[in-house]
């Protein structure tokens, strides 16, 4: 299969809890190549705009709260079939239903500060990347 791209992002969570290292290395022994990556800190129209797709749920308020906190790590990564074996790597969206071994079962609080982001299609991967990265800072 030929290679694709995921977009992920750690969250204020994992970043202020020590995380990063422990995370990119579990992302790069999985496969992973890092094509893209950046501390930066959301505004609070940065994460509306992220997070749009949830503007009606209940959780959306605390959801651009937490995402705003502090600074995030966001990444562009490189696998055959990235999308989804991405997915499969960080777990379920509650780190209580996540599957052992994974990255928010290991590193997430809770739901909401779940410690990563993972795109859930090739076409929001491109939209999230693009939100976050401009053409020269992709390798
Ligand atoms: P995921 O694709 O696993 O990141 O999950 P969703 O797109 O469904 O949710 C995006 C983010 O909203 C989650 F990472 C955390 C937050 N969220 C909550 O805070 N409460 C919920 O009940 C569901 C999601």
């Amino acid at each position: 299969m030929a290679q694709n791209r995921t977009f992920t992002m750690l969250k204020p969570d994992a970043v202020a809890n020590g995380h990063i290292g422990a995370i990119l290395e579990k992302i790069n022994v999985s496969g992973f190549r890092i094509v893209a990556l950046k501390m930066t800190q959301l505004t609070k129209a940065d994460a509306e705009a992220f997070y749009a797709v949830h503007a009606e749920r209940a959780f959306y308020g605390e959801l651009v709260d937490y995402m705003t906190e502090g600074p995030i790590v966001a990444v562009i990564l490189e696998k055959e079939n990235a999308v989804e074996d991405f997915r499969t790597l960080i777990g379920a969206t509650n780190p209580a239903e996540a599957a052992e071994g994974t990255i928010r079962k290991m590193y997430a609080e809770s739901i909401s500060a779940n410690a990563v982001h993972g795109s859930d299609s090739d076409e929001n991967a491109a939209l999230e990347a693009a939100f976050h990265f401009a053409g020269k800072e992709n390798f």
